[in-house]
């Protein structure tokens, strides 16, 4: 017996996506909607959100065996069929765990200004979006609706979790999933530059990997044949987007602009070969 949408409780909503109460569980639902600068556009790209539940399913599978995750069942309500999940409720570490492979986007700022990222001393002479010598963990602190996560030394991040060795873990699994999603997505053809994680505890389980994993919403994905250190990198999945809106001369302020059905289509197709390169599956 399944449930309506609209008999659900709402539990947080974000950008681009909704969580439901669901008899004690949850109901994650991924959206259509895209967002770029920040800024939802008000037209959506159809199967988006099928595409990211579907590839965080696949990560959820592949890194089955570093961590637990909290997927319970795909079997969720008609309306939101493959673009949704019930997983567990967690109590969830207040800390986002990034892994950065490449220096890009708040990474690369720091370095400019530091010659660190989160307190890790990087090597000189690095361009933006070089790949670093070892993936390393760049933890950051949820802001306020709205703010940025703010970027913060390790040891502030163990201050705020409360417990330094349970920290460590954290970041030893972190930087696990990521270089393995990393390596299977280059063989690929797909740079996965960084990408952040969440994680939580439940009364049988230490740490679980709960959220949307290694998607094109939490993480960079950079086409590998176009890649170039030493400027930004084109996005593999938002790139006709963002052309579209600097060309349009958008100040990226709401309300962004509508999109044409090119751009709608182009993009689509984008997200669907990242889906298909990655799980090896047709869509
Ligand atoms: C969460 C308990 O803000 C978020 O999403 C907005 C739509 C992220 N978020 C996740 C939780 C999860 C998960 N995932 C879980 N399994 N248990 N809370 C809360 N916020």
């Amino acid at each position: 017996m399944s449930a309506a949408l609209e008999d659900l409780k709402l539990h947080s909503s974000g950008k681009v996506r909704e969580i439901y109460e669901w008899g004690g569980d949850l109901l994650m639902v991924a959206s259509d909607r895209v967002s770029i600068y920040d800024v939802v556009m008000p037209t959506p790209i159809p199967d988006k959100g099928r595409v990211l539940t579907q590839m965080s399913l696949f990560w959820f599978e592949l890194s089955g065996d570093i961590v637990p995750n909290h997927l319970i069942s795909e079997d969720v309500p008609e309306e939101v069929a493959e673009r949704a999940m019930r997983v567990r409720k967690l109590e969830m570490y207040p800390v986002e765990c990034v892994v950065r492979g490449y220096l890009s986007g708040s990474g690369w700022r720091e370095y400019r200004e530091s010659g660190a990222v989160c307190g890790i001393e990087l090597p000189g002479g690095l361009l933006e979006s070089d790949r670093l010598p070892e993936p390393i963990f760049t933890p950051a602190t949820k802001a306020e609706v709205g703010d940025h996560d703010e970027n913060v030394d390790f040891e502030r991040a163990a201050e705020i979790v409360g417990d330094r060795a349970l920290m460590e873990e954290l970041r030893r699994i972190s930087i696990e999933v990521y270089s393995r999603g990393a390596e299977h997505a280059a063989e690929r053809g797909i740079l996965l530059a960084d990408t952040k994680f969440e994680l939580g505890r439940h009364a049988g389980a230490e740490i679980v990997l709960a959220d949307e994993v290694l998607t094109p919403d939490s993480s960079r994905f950079w086409p590998a044949d176009r890649y170039q250190p030493g400027r930004a990198q084109p996005s593999f999945d938002k790139q006709y987007v963002r052309d579209w809106a600097d060309a349009a001369g958008w100040d990226h302020r709401p309300p962004a602009p509508e999109l044409p059905p090119d751009v709608v289509e182009q993009t689509r197709a984008k997200y669907i070969e990242a889906c298909e390169r990655i799980t090896e599956r047709s869509f």
